[in-house]
């Protein structure tokens, strides 16, 4: 059979960090995607859709979300299988539980944090599954229950939990023990950044992000098309983003002339797709002044690449020799030696922090505003 397996859409996102006007923007780009990911559905030839959770990001959902989310299941003709997450839990006066009166007939959504099954007759398909009905889920069902009987149909799992610790909170439970329960195909939420398969024959994935929200979800975003039956199980990943988020860096040359020039070249020329978000992280060092110039020049350089986005991180070291710094024998030198270790280290954040230190120490020495360093 062929399945959708998406899930961690996490729609109706605050998107505190982006302003009001542009969090907007952001709500309806992921009734956008939602549109889309059905669609992708009908295309493919998709016989049932698996959600694995973390569809809303909340258990409040906006109306235009709400009604579109009705229409798409009832146009579907397929059937629909939910299990709720942590982010959007099946209780009282949830979503889910509201949207039951629907009485929509191919919308099948778990409702008990007890393991529970639907069968589908026509396709010999059982899809086994539970619901989140709080943020937290200590235990994971399939650990504590006993399978019912086998009725011969294809199993399934749909399910959102956490396959990285024993001690998450999020319905743990380890590869190996999925394994052995027999699913021909465990459709998985709750890890956005893991699109790999899980197990060695790919019959256990997450389903990934499938549009990235921030920089915590770097690349282009999709869904899982999946054939499966007894004796394979091959999955297609189906970019869907209209937009993404990427991170890349630019070592300063030593020569800075020309700088902004020579960094709107660097960028136009990794050639991102329309939509992009991009973190440029710029390193090497530099002195203030030219850190200052490069930040100014943000708005020109994200339109001559044709960015949807731009934001320039500064991780130059504050030098403008570095050999000068380390024969100096005042304070200067004495810090400089101090965190050279750290500075060089291959560790990022080991590095990052201490730049940031550095900054700090030679402001502060300058008699400046060390807060001006820190913002
Ligand atoms: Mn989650």
């Amino acid at each position: 059979m062929r399945l959708l397996h998406t899930g961690d859409l996490h729609l109706d996102s605050a998107f505190s960090a982006f302003g009001a006007r542009d969090a907007e923007k952001y709500r309806e780009l992921g009734r956008t995607l939602l549109e889309n990911i059905f669609e992708c559905a009908e295309r493919e030839g998709c016989q049932m859709m698996l959600i694995s959770g973390d569809l809303f990001d909340s258990k409040y959902v906006s109306n235009d979300t709400r009604a579109l989310f009705v229409s798409l299941v009832k146009n579907a003709g397929i059937p629909i299988v939910i299990s709720p997450g942590n982010h959007d839990p099946y209780s009282e006066n949830s979503f889910y539980s509201v949207i039951e009166r629907e009485k929509l007939e191919n919308l099948y959504v778990f409702n008990s944090s007890d393991l529970q099954t639907f069968d589908f007759d026509e396709l010999r398909v059982r899809v086994f599954g539970y619901a989140f009905t709080t943020a937290v889920l200590n235990e994971n069902p399939l650990l504590r229950e006993v399978l019912p009987e086998d009725n011969g149909y294809l199993k399934l799992l749909c399910a959102h939990a956490d396959t990285s610790s024993p001690l998450s909170r999020y319905a743990p439970i380890s590869v190996t023990e999925l394994s052995r329960f027999g699913f021909a195909y465990s459709a998985l939420g709750h890890i956005h950044n893991r699109e790999d398969k899980e197990d060695r024959e790919g019959r256990i994935r997450y389903c990934g992000f499938a549009e990235g929200r921030s920089f915590d979800e770097l690349g282009e975003g999709g869904v899982f098309v999946v054939d499966v039956d007894e004796y394979s199980c091959e999955a297609k990943r189906i970019v869907l983003s209209s937009r993404a988020f990427f991170a890349c860096e630019y070592n300063l040359p030593s020569d800075t002339a020309d700088v902004t020039k020579k960094i709107a070249a660097y960028v136009k020329q990794l050639s991102y797709p329309q939509g992009t978000y991009l973190r440029l992280k710029i390193t090497g060092s530099a002195d203030v002044q030219t850190v200052k110039e490069i930040k100014s020049a943000t708005e020109l350089i994200r339109e001559d690449a044709g960015l949807e986005y731009l934001e320039i991180e500064d991780l130059t070291l504050p030098l403008y020799d570095g050999k000068y710094l380390e024969k100096d024998v005042t304070l200067r030198g004495e810090i400089y030696r101090l965190l050279l270790p750290s500075l060089t280290s291959a560790d990022a954040e080991e590095k990052q922090k201490a730049i940031l230190a550095l900054k700090i120490a030679l402001s502060a020495i300058d008699g400046n505003n060390v807060f001006d360093v820190v913002k």
